[in-house]
Parts: structure tokens; C-alpha cells; sequence
């Protein structure tokens, strides 16, 4: 059976782009693959953070993979700290980064192009930790939304350079980009992506929003004067972005047979039908995080998984070691 590993980061509340760029992907995975999903909860550090609201959203990050779908009897599910591996793995895999690589990373050059100062050391070589959090289980594929990308390209680029090195070590593993919806746009500015750090909140639609509320940022999203439901990711940036979303939600419907329904409708209709399809999806999602909170289930399934994880990571660690000659081996 293939393998496939992904991660995300607790550093705010899930959203709708999560889930449609990667959470779904690993829920639809399980069935075919080995699935591995992990909370990155070191890599969350690498910017400041509230221990209380860390905390909070830590916990809800584990709920909500297990409402979304995910399965702990079918995927390995747990916590990046309960596994060390990956640090120490993510330490040597730093010693066989360039800087020149690391300079090149959108998500750092970003943030220094902002001109954010006192950016941590951590976020600098964050790439690296997360190619150790990949190749510590030598998986086949890796889904990620499109901003991840790079991030995946520089893992596979590190294991061909030690494999070239010390003889093989790791799989080269493929990112998995969804075709639809690998890149969900602010419902206020579908120039850029929903994301976590939505100053208002009005374009980003939390997993855990009250229905009202994320109905109501549906019909005030941002869309044109064009008065036509039609696929146009570079004229109608915020009708397209709706449109996947509704394709997504509804089994990968064709762009198409959406167009098809709102011709000669105006956009309140269709926004209507979106916010309807959008709801029903996080009812489903926030009856099942309901039951998950009131039930030991996160404990039991992080304590599994990271047992299961480690089995894994440390014999990776141990064959890294010994190929780089890092350890003692007695005649
Ligand atoms: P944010 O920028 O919203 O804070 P992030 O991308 O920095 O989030 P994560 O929350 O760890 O970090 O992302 C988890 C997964 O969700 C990644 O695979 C990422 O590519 C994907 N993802 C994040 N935002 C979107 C989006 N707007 N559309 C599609 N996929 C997304
Ligand atoms: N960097 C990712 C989260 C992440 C990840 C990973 C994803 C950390 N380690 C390993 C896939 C595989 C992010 O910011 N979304």
C-alpha cells in the first residue's frame, strides 16, 4: 500500500481552505492509502504565540481532524512533539540545507518583505524540519495546498542530495496538489488566499464559525459586475473562487453543470446556493467535533498514534545516523 504523510499547523482556528486544500484530501486518502496525518505543532512556534490560545487551538485542531473524517483506525494521527525524531532528523536534514535554499522560501522572504523584524531563527529553517517531518516516513506522496509547493520541492532536492551522498536513505516523495480548490481566495480580496491571518475574519471562514455567521460572509463576498456565473479564474477572481468551493463540496461537481443552474440568475441566488452548501458541510463537521469533545477519543487516538509513529521515525533516525557515521558501532 502507498504511503501518503501530511501536517498542518495549529496556529489559529481551521478554516475553509484547510480543509478544501488538505484536510478533505486526507480524509478521501485513508481509503486508499496509508495515511499518515500529524499536527505541527513545533512548526508553530516559529512565530510568537499565546500558550493559552495555542493550547485551545491545538486541541482543536485534533477535533476537527476527527470530525472532518479522519479515521485513527485508518490513519496515524498525533502530535509532532510526541514523536522527537523529528526534531533530531530536522537538525541533521539543517546541516544539508543551503541558506541560499532557505533565502529562496516565499513564506520567509514574505515576511521579511513586509518588513516584520525580530523574525525567529526557527522560521528561517523551518523547511528543513518540515522535509524531516516528510522523510522520516519515507512516504510516496504528500497532499498539500498550493502554497506548500515549494516547501515539498526542497524536501525532495535534500533527499537526493544525501541519497547521493551516504547511499540511499530516504523515498523521493511527490506533492499532491488538488486540481480544484489547492488555492481558496479570501472571500474579501480573492486576490489573496483565505488564510488564518485574516485581519477582519470576513474572508475567512472558520470550520467552527456558527452557521449564521459563515452564511452571512458567503452572500457578502466580494464578486464583479458582470452579472454571469462563469469560470474565470482572471476576470471573475471572486465568482470562481465560489464556484470552487461549491465544486468542492459537492463531490467535484463540473464547473460546468454549475454554470449550467445560475444561467440568466443573478449572484444573490447563487450565493445563496453556495452558503447553503457551504453550511450543511460545517453542521456535518460541527455535530461530529461536538461529540468528539465530550468523548476520550482525542487522548486514546493521539497516544496510539504516536506510538505507531515512532516505530516508524526511529528506525529512520537510527539508519540515518549510522549512514552518516554518527554512531559507535562496536566490532
Ligand atoms: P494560513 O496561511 O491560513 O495561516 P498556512 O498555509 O500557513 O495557513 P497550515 O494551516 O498549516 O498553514 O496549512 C495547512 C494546509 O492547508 C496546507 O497544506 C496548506 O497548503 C493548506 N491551505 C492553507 N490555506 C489554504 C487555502 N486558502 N486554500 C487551499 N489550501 C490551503
Ligand atoms: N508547513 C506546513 C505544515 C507542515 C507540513 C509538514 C505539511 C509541517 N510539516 C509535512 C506537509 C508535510 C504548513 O505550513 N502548512
Amino acid at each position: 500500500m502507498k504511503r501518503m504523510l501530511s501536517g498542518i499547523k495549529p496556529t489559529g482556528q481551521l478554516h475553509l481552505g484547510n480543509y478544501i486544500g488538505a484536510l478533505r484530501n486526507f480524509v478521501l486518502s485513508q481509503e486508499e492509502y496509508e495515511m499518515i496525518a500529524f499536527i505541527a505543532n513545533l512548526h508553530c512556534i516559529t512565530v510568537p504565540q499565546d500558550p493559552k490560545e495555542l493550547q485551545k487551538n491545538l486541541y482543536d485542531c485534533v477535533a476537527l481532524y476527527l470530525a472532518c473524517g479522519l479515521d485513527p483506525s485508518k490513519a496515524t494521527i498525533f502530535l509532532q512533539t510526541d514523536v522527537m525524531e523529528h526534531a533530531q532528523l530536522g537538525y541533521i536534514l539543517c546541516c544539508h540545507t543551503y541558506m541560499g535554499e532557505l533565502n529562496r522560501m516565499t513564506q520567509f522572504k514574505d515576511k521579511q518583505a513586509k518588513g516584520e523584524t525580530n523574525l525567529s531563527g526557527g522560521l528561517y529553517t523551518y523547511p528543513s524540519l518540515m522535509a524531516a517531518d516528510i522523510l522520516i516516513y519515507d512516504p510516496d506522496f504528500v497532499p498539500v495546498g498550493e502554497d506548500q509547493k515549494q516547501h515539498v520541492e526542497l524536501c525532495r532536492d535534500i533527499a537526493i542530495r544525501m541519497n547521493n551522498r551516504y547511499g540511499e536513505l530516504f523515498k523521493v516523495p511527490e506533492p499532491l496538489i488538488p486540481k480544484v480548490g489547492a488555492r481558496i481566495m479570501s472571500l474579501t480580496d480573492p486576490d489573496k488566499k483565505m488564510s488564518k491571518s485574516d485581519e477582519t475574519n470576513k474572508g475567512c471562514i472558520y470550520l467552527l464559525d456558527p452557521l449564521n455567521v459563515a452564511r452571512k460572509k458567503v452572500m457578502s463576498a466580494v464578486t464583479d459586475s458582470l452579472a454571469n456565473v462563469h469560470y474565470d479564474p482572471e476576470n471573475q477572481p471572486g465568482i470562481a473562487n465560489l464556484m470552487q468551493i461549491m465544486s468542492s463540496l459537492s463531490n467535484d461537481r463540473p464547473f460546468g453543470d454549475i454554470e449550467q443552474e445560475f444561467k440568466g440568475k443573478g449572484y444573490g441566488d447563487f450565493k445563496k446556493a453556495v452558503a447553503e452548501v457551504v453550511c450543511n458541510k460545517l453542521e456535518e463537521i460541527q455535530t461530529r467535533y461536538n461529540e468528539i469533545t465530550n468523548s476520550n477519543l482525542i487522548e486514546k487516538t493521539l497516544n496510539e498514534g504516536a506510538n505507531k509513529a515512532r516505530a516508524i521515525a526511529s528506525k529512520k533516525l537510527d539508519l540515518v545516523q549510522k549512514k552518516l557515521g554518527m554512531e559507535i558501532v562496536l566490532k
